[in-house]
């Protein structure tokens, strides 16, 4: 089939900003035909741009020959271009369609397509994934990506307003920070290293130099484990303040998810609406538990986990009933299911300054102070069975002038996951990579 070059042609607007106000108009419009139906004197084509729907009016009578044969090619999610007249009109869905002077068909579509991208027809997540691009021309989806971009821009927005430096720490590096067992090998030259699971030793030493750094940035974890909560690459937004408290980074991880949020509510109404969703701003603050609470509760509604353990999965699932539609924070945690950096309480050492953040079953951030004494450091390495050699560049910054600090990382999925209201992760992130998938 022949396909016309793009040639002069350029956008003059988007679907949205075409309305009945702009009667009369020329307009250059380009998208994706979602429907074309054919009923006799009159054809209507459906196109969808990245904002919205437009519909393309053709009365046969009235159009070139060049123009009727093009439409007789047209399928549905071919990429096409239309030059034409607005007309206001009742009938017209939003008041308003486009007569064509000229169409331009710039790229076909093959048929049949591995799923429908209008949405009618439901398709299994598995199969979406395989064809993601034509899965995110969904509705649903480009919603949840524009609350995504809008997300991004506040937290942005957000930080810089409150005086963090934005920084941009190693993925390729030498030692773990979280555990040994979840890393990804890369061969480094001569050298053995490994793709980051976070940002956390950098940001730390980053405090000793900007005070107050932010980043947003990819981060990769080996983990075996097949979960609607987890993958293997996934994006972290992390702070780190000198000078500060583990209350004072919770207050932050406060203000920064009602900023989110009425950020999201505010610039994301129609996405909302298509996903059924309506965001309110919590009023309250948000409850601070002690982790020996949430056992406590936790054993009231028979589900026992003994002190000192970690959360399970399905104990988590049950804090996800009895927390309802809230945010809230878990602190006072054991010290030894937290890792190495944080810092032990200086009353009870067997707890420390750790916290996890919630919404319902979802653990969308951690964070707490950090060992700011290289003696303490060290010990806490001993104790979780990690060779403080392999932090000797870390130890170094102890000599430098190490201030007290605190921090988090909050999982930008995670806090998706909250906001549009989904069980799945995968549905959060445009092109999942879990134990099982690498493509697309
Ligand atoms: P943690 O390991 O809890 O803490 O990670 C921080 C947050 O990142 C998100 N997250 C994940 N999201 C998707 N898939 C995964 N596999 C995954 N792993 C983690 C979660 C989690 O709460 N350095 C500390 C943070 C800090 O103390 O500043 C850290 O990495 O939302």
């Amino acid at each position: 089939m022949s396909i016309d070059s793009l040639g002069e042609w350029r956008r003059t607007h988007y679907s949205n900003m075409v309305g009945p106000a702009l009667d009369g108009e020329k307009v250059t419009v380009f998208g994706w035909v979602e429907d074309v139906r054919d009923l006799g004197g009159i054809t209507f084509i459906t196109l969808r741009d990245r904002e919205g729907l437009l519909q393309i009016t053709v009365l046969r009578k009235k159009v070139s020959e060049k123009i009727l044969e093009k439409i007789s090619r047209i399928g549905r999610q071919f990429a096409i271009g239309v030059k034409g007249t607005v007309r206001s009109h009742r009938e017209a869905p939003k008041g308003v369609e486009v007569i064509p002077e000229d169409i331009k068909i710039l790229a076909t579509a093959a048929h049949p397509l591995p799923l429908d991208p209008t949405g009618r027809v439901p398709a299994d997540i598995d199969v979406r994934l395989d064809a993601r691009v034509l899965d995110l021309r969904r509705p649903e989806c480009r919603a949840i990506f524009k609350i995504r971009h809008e997300t991004v821009t506040e937290i942005r927005r957000f930080f810089i307003e409150n005086g963090f430096i934005e920084v941009h720490t190693p993925k390729i590096i030498a030692a773990a920070a979280e555990g040994g067992a979840a890393l990804f090998p890369v061969d480094y030259f001569e050298q053995k290293a490994f793709l980051a699971q976070s940002p956390e030793l950098y940001k730390e030493q980053l405090t000793t130099v900007f005070e107050k750094v932010f980043e947003i940035g990819t981060y990769f974890r080996a983990e075996e484990s097949h979960t609607r909560r987890h993958l293997n690459e996934f994006i972290s937004v992390d702070i780190e303040e000198a000078f500060a408290t583990v209350d004072d980074v919770m207050n932050v991880q406060e203000e920064l998810t009602r900023s989110i949020v009425s950020h999201v509510a505010k610039t994301c109404q129609n996405e909302l609406e298509i996903l059924g969703l309506s965001l309110k701003t919590p009023s309250q603050r948000f409850k601070r538990y002690t982790y020996s609470e949430i056992v406590e509760e936790l054993r009231k509604r028979n589900v026992e986990v003994e002190w000192g353990e970690d959360i399970p999965t399905p104990a988590y699932r049950e804090l996800g009933e009895l927390h309802k539609q809230e945010y809230y924070f878990i602190v006072d945690w054991p010290s030894r299911v937290r890792p190495f950096y944080i810092k032990p309480r200086e009353d009870k050492p067997e707890l420390c300054y750790a916290f996890d953040f919630m919404y319902e079953w979802i653990e969308i951030t951690s964070g707490g102070s950090r060992v700011d004494s290289k003696e303490v450091f060290v010990n806490r390495l001993k104790e979780q069975n990690l060779d403080p050699k392999s932090f000797d560049f870390y130890l170094k910054i102890f000599d430098y002038g190490m201030p007290p600090h605190a921090g988090f990382g909050m999982g930008l999925e995670r806090m998706l996951m909250a906001l549009v209201g989904k069980e799945n992760i995968r549905e959060v992130i445009l092109f999942p990579r879990d134990r099982f998938r690498l493509t697309p």
